[in-house]
């Protein structure tokens, strides 16, 4: 679309500065269409950037191989410009905002050169939505166009939305690899070595160079949806979560939404779209990723996914993992950094139970089972659309959103945590969200086995001081005629003494999600322990399961000795919030170490 479709002044003249400071060779507003769509494709099968994979087995999709350097995102270049570095807190990186500002101008200055610059308007949340917020995203990267189209609402209806005078969250991103007249582009632009993703939360904008990948480079998701969007959230009485949304029906045909926060490599999206074992029960999948919650007229809180794409991990998903996810990546999708196979489709480690005998790596280079590389990228992904889920809920494109009856979170423990216990009440919840754990698997950098704990699976996307944001949940949890779902801990991972997973996992998850749903309105048994009331024996359906009584008992039961040593662990890393940790949470650790002393 031509610039002059913009009717909005603000967005006007910020894409006129823009295109001063970037001096791209053209600037483009995207419309969303599919004409749009196909293409900026073929510009990226012509640039090298794209493979186009066979389109009898994988239709409408493309195969992407980025910089090795540029292929997660970047937590150490990622930072939070607030005036006082107080109010980033101890999780965060901080950079004074001036100082930041002059540098990414710098950096900005011709840095589109030789490109075309896009403009997307996009929208998170469904059209139209009091829950949703509308951004802008400046790129020079036509993979990141594609991207946003599966990944949000986008084009020329937000456009329509924004009107003359909406607001709209400024989103800047250069891969940062301007050209020269005549230079020959690389397939995959980047500054590797110079990367920045930049929020300033005070006047709501985010500024990103150097890389095409992910997180770093797809501003509506963590750098929007969750840093900016934490920090409006807390200014304006709502919450923006790292958390995935599904459905639960049950055989009676009553329908109650949860909504969970795990830290990354605990199965979010694989439990987001999970197939219940336990007969009657379905789940619908609103999303894998994020929630954002408002409160309803009736004191509930609604919850809509702002994304509209699965931004999945590829490497173990599989029709056993996952059979949702690989259906919906099916067709029209995107694949970074898996391996090709040489009839042109994708594949990926744990795809299937055997590996073909040979393949194209995320590399470029020949593969065989035994050469001892992995053929994909640990962090290889698919971008694929929510509406493409077998499971999709019919309510995920609702404006309204869907009340959210319960909330879990979990970690990765293989010894102290039970399988579920559930919060005393909201303050206990906001406790146990505020001690998350997990533990490091060999995906993660850092000790495999090492705890690290992870509040409410934000320590990488809370825009603003952790112990403010404790404080946060805390507010909303005193909110005059609020109706708050329950809170809930679950971990899927406790191993017996000879290092053997106690619980099935997968499928089988369901079974807690049955207890957690009765329990929303009390239906369940449950037993008072100190640490929260866990499922009384007998209380989980274990019909068809393979889990004997001893290990249900295990799963099931708690040490106090070991939760002694655990509050001790929670007194350190409580003291790294210093004053901004609310009274209330202190109080709720002396409660917990008061219960367990008369144990
Ligand atoms: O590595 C990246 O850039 C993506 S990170 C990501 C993608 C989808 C969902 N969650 C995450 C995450 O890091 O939590
Ligand atoms: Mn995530």
């Amino acid at each position: 679309m031509q610039l002059d479709t913009i009717t909005n002044t603000k967005l006007r003249d910020w894409v006129a500065e823009i295109a001063a400071l970037c001096t791209p060779d053209a600037v483009e507003v995207c419309d969303g269409s599919q004409e749009e769509y196909d293409r900026l494709s073929d510009l990226m099968v012509q640039k090298g950037t794209y493979i186009k994979l066979n389109e009898e087995k994988r239709p409408g999709s493309y195969l992407c191989l980025s910089d090795p350097a540029d292929v997660a995102r970047v937590e150490d270049r990622t930072f939070i410009c607030t005036k006082d570095e107080i109010d980033v807190g101890p999780t965060n990186n901080w950079r004074d905002p001036d100082e930041m500002k002059a540098t990414l101008k710098e950096l900005f200055t011709g840095c589109m050169k030789g490109r075309t610059m896009y403009v997307i308007p996009f929208c998170m949340g469904p059209l139209g939505s009091p829950i949703s917020y509308t951004g802008v995203e400046i790129t020079d990267s036509p993979y990141v166009v594609c991207n946003m189209r599966i990944m949000t609402r986008m084009g020329k209806a937000v456009l329509d939305q924004l009107g003359p005078d909406g607001e709209f969250v400024p989103c800047l991103h250069s891969v940062g690899s301007p050209l020269e007249p005549g230079q020959q582009d690389m397939p995959w632009p980047c500054d590797a070595d110079n990367k920045y993703i930049v929020h300033f939360p005070a006047e709501r904008s985010i500024w990103s160079y150097g890389s095409g990948y992910g997180g770093n480079a797809l501003l509506g998701k963590k750098c929007f949806a969750l840093r900016i969007a934490s920090s409006m959230a807390r200014e304006e009485g709502w919450l923006a979560e790292h958390m995935l949304i599904m459905g639960l029906t049950s055989p009676e045909g009553e329908k109650k939404y949860i909504a969970a926060a795990f830290p990354s490599a605990c199965g979010k999206t694989n439990l987001a779209m999970l197939i219940p074992t336990v007969p009657g029960w379905k789940v619908e999948c609103v999303g894998d990723d994020i929630a954002w919650m408002k409160f309803g007229e009736d004191g509930q809180l609604y919850a809509i996914n702002p994304e509209a794409g699965f931004f999945g991990v590829a490497p173990g998903t599989s029709m056993h993992s996952n059979q949702n996810a690989m259906l919906a990546l099916e067709k029209n999708s995107i694949f970074t950094n898996v391996a090709k196979t040489p009839d042109g489709d994708v594949w990926w480690q744990e795809m299937t139970d055997d590996a073909p005998p040979r393949l194209t790596s995320w590399l470029g280079e020949e593969w065989t089972p035994d050469c001892g590389k992995p053929a994909a990228h640990p962090n290889a992904r698919f971008t694929a659309p929510v509406s493409q889920c077998p499971i999709v809920d019919p309510a995920w494109n609702d404006p309204k959103g869907v009340p959210i009856a319960a909330i879990l979170f979990g970690g990765r423990r293989s010894s102290v945590v039970p399988l579920v216990n559930e919060a005393f009440n909201w303050r206990h919840g906001v406790f146990l969200g505020s001690v998350m754990a997990s533990e490091k698997t060999a995906a993660a950098a850092g000790k495999v086995g090492a705890l690290r704990r992870d509040p409410f699976a934000m320590l990488p996307f809370c825009g603003y001081n952790m112990g403010d944001y404790f404080a946060h949940w805390l507010k909303i949890g005193e909110r005059e005629g609020a109706q708050l779902p329950k809170i809930f801990y679950v971990n899927w991972f406790r191993k017996n003494d000879a290092g053997t997973f106690l619980w099935p996992g997968y499928g089988e998850n369901s079974r807690v999600l049955k207890w957690v749903f009765e329990r929303t309105t009390n239906q369940s048994e449950a037993v008072e322990t100190p640490i929260g009331f866990l499922p009384a024996s007998g209380a989980i359906n274990s019909d068809g399961l393979s889990v004997s009584a001893d290990a249900m008992e295990e799963l099931l039961s708690i040490d106090t000795g070991e939760w002694k040593a655990e509050v001790e662990d929670i007194k350190e890393h409580f003291k790294q919030f210093g004053d901004r940790l609310p009274q209330g949470l202190m109080e709720e650790l002396q409660l917990l170490e008061e219960r367990l002393s008369k144990a």
